[in-house]
């Protein structure tokens, strides 16, 4: 593959690091050789290739993977980092997927499922509207009976009682699954769901794309080709969406290779991925709960590697809710610049035994920003800064 740039619209790799970043205060060091070469290519601004993308998961050295990405980290963003007042929305858990890796859906008539009317998803968005959110966060379970129609109302009804704040909606699961209920293309799905008031799509469904993996962990959603597609559509639409990687279950290395190989190859072709967020399993109240959790080692490898192999993601997120605040700190200074938001009300993770608390000040998200070193920045969802007044939000485009 070529040693070049390839995503001209990001930072130079290349460029010098700023003053007083990490390449000029410590020296790089380690005890395993595998790592020279690929510490070679970092310093160069060249792309890894699979096989060293394998040997970064298989190193104990964290300090030294995590090193280099922070190298690359402070090359793009120097000590910035991003967060966002946002809330999210989850408007049903009724959902016909039962994944395994779900604690989350429920079927439609069992204890605990639940749909909200319309009026009542305002409610829901007006109630977390005093912290002056910039983003609502919208997806939920594929549900048999509601129409695509609700959904179209859902937006619409949202941008005209709240036109300044982003919608950041439904997965590529949910818009394919949309599709085949409204029977129309992706496209045409995409299209009206755009023309409704949706600008951005979450990152959500894409999981591990390995078949193998799947068949195990959520046999009935679309297959890793059909959520890139998705992907594909959306940002020819003029979309822009994240893409996540559901990690620390029954997949293994390779597969974590494969699926960042993908997802660096489809933002080569678009250039619409804005953000790559590495989701923790959280197995409890779901049939894998058998499955030991993540430990604070893999969960901060997965940070340093995905920033090291995916060159042309301009971000990567730490989302706190599913890393614990401490361990999406530290992560800060392994690759990380961004930490998601204020979320408010988060159930996905919570349903599955998350023991963070439900959303965060923005108070808060900055002092733990602040005491990582780092340089705290609230942006929108399209990562322009947002300066706040005590009476009024701007957003600098
Ligand atoms: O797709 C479901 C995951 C995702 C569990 O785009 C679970 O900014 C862990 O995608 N344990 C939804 N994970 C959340 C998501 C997301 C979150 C924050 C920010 C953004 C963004 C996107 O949550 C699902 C699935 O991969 N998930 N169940 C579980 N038991």
């Amino acid at each position: 593959m070529s040693a070049t740039r390839l995503n001209p619209t990001l930072p130079d790799q290349t460029a010098k690091p700023p003053a007083g970043g990490a390449a000029e205060l410590h020296a790089f060091q380690t005890d395993d050789s595998r790592l020279r070469p690929i510490h070679e290519k970092v310093l160069a601004g060249q792309r890894l290739d699979a096989a060293d993308a394998l040997a970064l998961y298989r190193s104990g050295d964290i300090l030294a993977v995590g090193w280099m990405a922070n190298l690359v980290r402070e090359r793009m963003h120097g000590d910035k980092t991003f967060f966002n007042v946002n809330r999210h929305i989850n408007p049903t858990n009724v959902c016909v997927a039962a994944c395994r890796l779900c604690a989350f859906g429920r079927k439609k008539d069992s204890p605990g499922a639940y749909t909200m009317a319309l009026e009542e998803a305002f409610e829901t968005a007006a109630s977390g509207y005093s912290e002056a959110v910039t983003e609502f966060h919208i997806v939920g379970g594929l549900h048999p009976d509601l129409p695509f129609q609700y959904f179209l109302d859902l937006c619409a009804g949202l941008k005209q009682r709240f036109p300044q704040v982003h919608l950041k909606a439904f997965t590529m699961v949910e818009v394919a699954y949309l599709s085949r209920r409204a029977k129309l293309s992706i496209r045409e799905t995409l299209e009206q769901l755009k023309a409704s008031g949706v600008d951005s799509l979450p990152g959500g469904g894409a999981e591990i794309f390995a078949d193998r993996v799947r068949h195990i962990i959520c046999d009935h959603k679309i297959d890793g080709d059909q959520w890139l597609e998705t992907a594909r559509l959306a940002h020819q639409i003029g979309l822009k969406s994240n893409a996540t990687m559901l990690y620390g279950h029954v997949e293994n290395d390779e597969d974590r290779v494969d699926h960042l190989l993908k997802l660096r190859a489809l933002q080569d072709e678009t250039g619409g991925f804005q953000t790559f967020i590495p989701l923790a399993f959280h197995p409890d109240n779901t049939p894998l709960q058998h499955l030991p959790k993540t430990t604070g080692m893999l969960d901060i490898k997965q940070i340093a590697v995905s920033r090291l192999v995916l060159d042309n993601f301009p971000h990567i997120k730490s989302y706190w809710q599913m890393m614990t605040a401490k361990i999406a700190q530290i992560s800060l200074r392994f690759g990380a610049d961004d930490m998601d938001g204020t979320v408010i009300e988060e159930k996905i993770y919570h349903d599955a035994g998350a023991t963070t608390p439900q959303g965060m000040r923005r108070e808060e998200l900055e002092r733990l920003i602040r005491a990582a070193g780092r340089q705290p920045v609230e942006r929108d969802t399209l990562y322009r800064p947002v300066t706040r007044t005590e009476t009024s939000v701007t957003v600098t485009v």
